[in-house]
């Protein structure tokens, strides 16, 4: 229970914490947040600046900044208390002040009484629990390690594989048997018949080596070293042989877990992976911009690229170029037969500057032409999934001549299908979620069923704790991402404990303690984004066409607006247009602000222009939205609105010709789970604000290289903004210092290099430990399975049928 909540009640705030409470019921609302709740009290504050208890460092402040609700029932109050990050407690406050625990069935159950679906007399509610199932696995105790999952897990199997010798001498060598490609033995070959054996022909392989000189070709030896029982994959050199043979020498005689990780990073054991992608318009042309497409195609192609380039660099090193080794990389994603000039109606599309990286597109069946033939929302893509995941498994088999040795999840929708296919081929499933929907839409799990028609949210949720839980490990972006920062619940951490009212409870949705989480941030594609003072590389003509394009074409097909003094500061901003991005936001926090106005233009890359042209409903809403307030303000002369869809190329240099203007970028999205803009945009070298709500906390340290802006709070954004453009009217060099910081913020910590070489060590490892601890995870995917056949299934069936009736 709260010692803090106790020690005010046992002292002089009792008082105020009462009167506090009386506030609240005042209003009239029944069920308070965070932010309102320290609103009320910090209002307080100011009404009342002599009373002791409402100063912001007494106990009772301590007490509401910890506190995530505040639900009042008739005879009580209940507290939803995160005293530190990934930990939650709620107790009940009596009218009497006396304290009570409440279980968390008990919450769930409060706060279906507070939307009216609490009916006891129908017998209990299903209760999701994942908590027996995590028994597998151990768990990390210190929250700051979360997001380290990997060297966790490691340092811990190892140590209990180690305690047995004969069990781990036989799954070492088991495990090296296992590799083959096409049918070719890799590693060790029959000639080792056994664990015992490995050892004794290790040792004389490495008497075998010391003939050669360390940068002799393994071409030169293979043969020898194959009637000794080794085969290709240990190195292209006899110097490379040699180091990774003593890494197996020294984990046979003396384990331990960092020459464990040593060698599995080096074992070939990724040739095949698939990437899984389906909702938005998938395609490396003319899609960005498009509803439900925007960073996670940038951020899949980019990593698929980087993966190719990686595997092909650990395969010449593994000595595979003898067997003509090619690594594959497949995008699966959605063919859409309504490709709106598109190529997303290509069934096979290669990936631009890879050898051997494809678009691989399924199409969903055809269950109702009106629907499937086009783009459908991510929102309402569920009932196609699972006949989606069956026709993939048989289009990847024949397009990879054999099993993928990864699969890698994304969003929701991929992930779902990443667990059913990783489930059939039996291979290593990995989950990046983008953005959980979850915390992006407040109330989205308590007022699920007013949202359902629109949104879904009853499979979406569904679907991510079926995948979350499926996976062997997971890889966020940011650390926040898992579990949140001090004042903030984390998208994973949403999933912890709620409820669906009427459809079920969940009261442990996920470990966030287990170690299957790490954190691995995306990086920008280094061709297309760098710096605006790279001159040499960039091209005059582009420069000018785009600088024509961003400050004075007049067409109203592709432009809205003109600026009466182009010569004034750009303020910068390009995203989709829905709702969350708030663009819109942003064109009223300009628009607010005469003093803003005065020494700036704004200009956005966003959507379309007309609402006809839109067949996403938030997209036509934030279209007409925009029109209003040009007009409202009278916005003519300060803003414009470019409603195109750049080619890539083209993105990168209209970020740079705003960085010769020496503007700045402006990311006002209410809830970012990463932001790749903020990544492209720092790397060209515009000083960024960005929203401090999700992702962007992480990427930018706050004054030392972009600052963070409260997209609720228009004047304090404006006055952010323009402390900033009068400091560098004053002080010419400080436009530069942000952006060289921004510059080489990204370029230490954000790039696919950086990404990729920790992603495959994590596959292989997790690989590794899928493999030998697999049968210890079997009771957790039955209960998994359960979920998807017996509550998805018939829910996506349902919305299903209303499709095909054409509602
Ligand atoms: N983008 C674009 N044109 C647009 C809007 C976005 O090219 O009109 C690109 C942008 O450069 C970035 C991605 O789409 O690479 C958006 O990624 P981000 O992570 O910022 O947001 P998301 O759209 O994924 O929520
Ligand atoms: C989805 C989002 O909403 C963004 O915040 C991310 O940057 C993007 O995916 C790539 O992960």
């Amino acid at each position: 229970m709260s010692t803090l909540l106790q020690t005010i009640l046992d002292g002089p705030e009792k008082g105020a914490l009462r009167e506090f409470l009386q506030q609240l019921r005042q209003q009239g609302k029944t069920y308070w947040l965070r932010n309102d709740i320290l609103q009320v009290f910090y209002d307080s504050c100011r009404c009342f600046p002599e009373r002791e208890a409402f100063i912001p460092h007494a106990s009772l402040a301590k007490l509401l900044d910890t506190t995530q609700e505040i639900i009042l029932e008739a005879e009580s109050a209940c507290f939803v208390l995160r005293p530190k990050i990934a930990s939650q407690t709620a107790v009940r406050l009596t009218t009497n002040l006396d304290l009570e625990p409440i279980t968390i069935p008990e919450l769930l159950d409060i706060r279906d009484r507070l939307v009216n679906h609490y009916n006891p007399q129908e017998g209990d509610i299903f209760e999701i629990d994942f908590h027996p199932f995590y028994d597998y696995s151990p768990l990390i105790r210190d929250n700051k390690q979360i997001g380290k999952g990997v060297q966790f897990l490691n340092r811990y199997l190892s140590s209990k594989l180690f305690q047995d010798p004969a069990q781990w001498l036989a799954s070492l060598y088991k495990f090296l048997r296992l590799h083959h490609y096409n049918g070719t033995q890799l590693l060790i070959n029959e000639r080792i018949t056994n664990q015992f054996q490995l050892l004794e022909q290790v040792k004389e392989a490495l008497l075998f080596l010391d003939a050669y000189g360390a940068k002799e070709p393994y071409t030169n030896f293979r043969f020898e070293l194959q009637v000794l029982g080794i085969e290709a994959g240990w190195g292209n050199t006899a110097g490379r042989i040699r180091e990774s043979l003593e890494l197996l020498e020294a984990l046979l005689d003396a384990p331990d877990h960092q020459t464990l990780e040593a060698l599995l990073s080096r074992i070939p054991m990724m040739f095949r992976l698939v990437l899984v992608s389906i909702h938005g318009w998938f395609g490396q042309e003319g899609v960005l911009g498009r509803p439900d497409t925007g960073g996670q195609v940038v951020y899949v192609l980019d990593q698929a690229r980087s993966l190719e380039q990686q595997l092909q660099e650990d395969i010449t090193l593994a000595g595979l170029d003898v067997l003509k080794i090619q690594p594959k990389v497949v995008i699966l994603t959605r063919l859409i037969p309504d490709h709106e000039g598109t190529r997303c109606n290509q069934a096979l599309e290669k990936v631009y500057g890879t050898d051997n990286v494809t678009i691989l597109r399924v199409p969903f069946r055809d269950f109702n032409a009106a629907v499937t033939q086009g783009w459908i929302s991510r929102f309402k893509i569920w009932p196609y999934l699972e006949s989606f995941a069956i026709d993939a498994e048989k289009a990847l088999l024949a397009h990879l001549q054999g099993h993928p040795d990864l699969i890698v999840g994304n969003y929701s929708d991929g992930n779902l299908v990443a667990f059913l296919l990783a489930r059939k081929f039996k291979v290593t499933q990995c989950n990046i979620a983008h953005a959980l929907e979850k915390s992006k839409y407040l109330f989205s799990n308590l007022y699920w069923q007013d949202l359902e028609s629109q949104y879904h949210f009853s499979l979406q949720f569904t679907a991510d704790l079926i995948a979350m839980n499926a996976a062997n490990f997971i890889v966020s972006s940011t650390y926040q991402e898992i579990i949140g920062m001090p004042d903030s619940v984390g998208q994973y951490e949403s999933y912890k404990c709620f409820t669906m009212p009427g459809l079920y409870h969940v009261v442990d949705g996920i470990e966030l303690f287990s170690p299957k989480f790490n954190v691995v941030p995306p990086g920008v594609n280094e061709a297309v984004f760098f710096p605006f003072s790279r001159t040499a590389d960039r091209l005059a003509g582009d420069r000018r066409r785009l600088e024509e394009l961003l400050f004075s074409l007049e067409d109203p097909l592709q432009v809205q607006g003109y600026l009466a003094d182009p010569r004034k500061r750009p303020l910068f901003s390009m995203a989709r247009l829905d709702r969350i991005k708030n663009l819109t936001g942003l064109v009223e926090i300009f628009a607010q602000s005469p003093a803003l106005q005065e020494v700036c233009n704004l200009i956005v890359v966003a959507g379309k222009l007309r609402p006809e042209d839109s067949d996403d409903p938030e997209e036509r809403s934030e279209i007409e939205k925009m029109y209003r307030l040009i007009e409202q303000y009278h916005l003519q002369g300060k803003v414009r609105w470019l409603g195109v869809r750049l080619s890539k190329a083209d993105t990168g240099e209209v970020y740079r010709v705003i960085a010769d203007h020496q503007g700045v970028f402006v990311q006002p999205a209410l809830f970012e789970a990463f932001g790749l803009t903020i990544l492209e945009a720092m790397v060209s070298g515009l000083p960024t604000f960005a929203t401090r709500f999700g992702g962007p906390l992480e990427i930018i340290q706050d004054k030392v290289n972009g600052f963070y802006i409260n997209p609720t709070q228009g004047p304090e954004t404006a006055d952010s903004l323009l402390e900033f453009v009068q400091k560098c009217e004053h002080y010419p060099d400080y436009w530069h210092q942000l952006s060289q910081a921004a510059i080489d913020r990204v370029y230490s910590a954000y790039t696919w290099k950086i990404h990729t070489t920790k992603l495959l060590s994590l596959s292989r490892i997790y690989g590794f430990w899928n493999y030998v601890s697999r049968e210890e995870r079997e009771d957790m995917l039955r209960y998994v399975e359960s979920l998807f056949y017996l509550l998805y299934k018939p829910r996506a069936q349902a919305l299903l049928n209303q499709h095909t009736q054409g509602l």
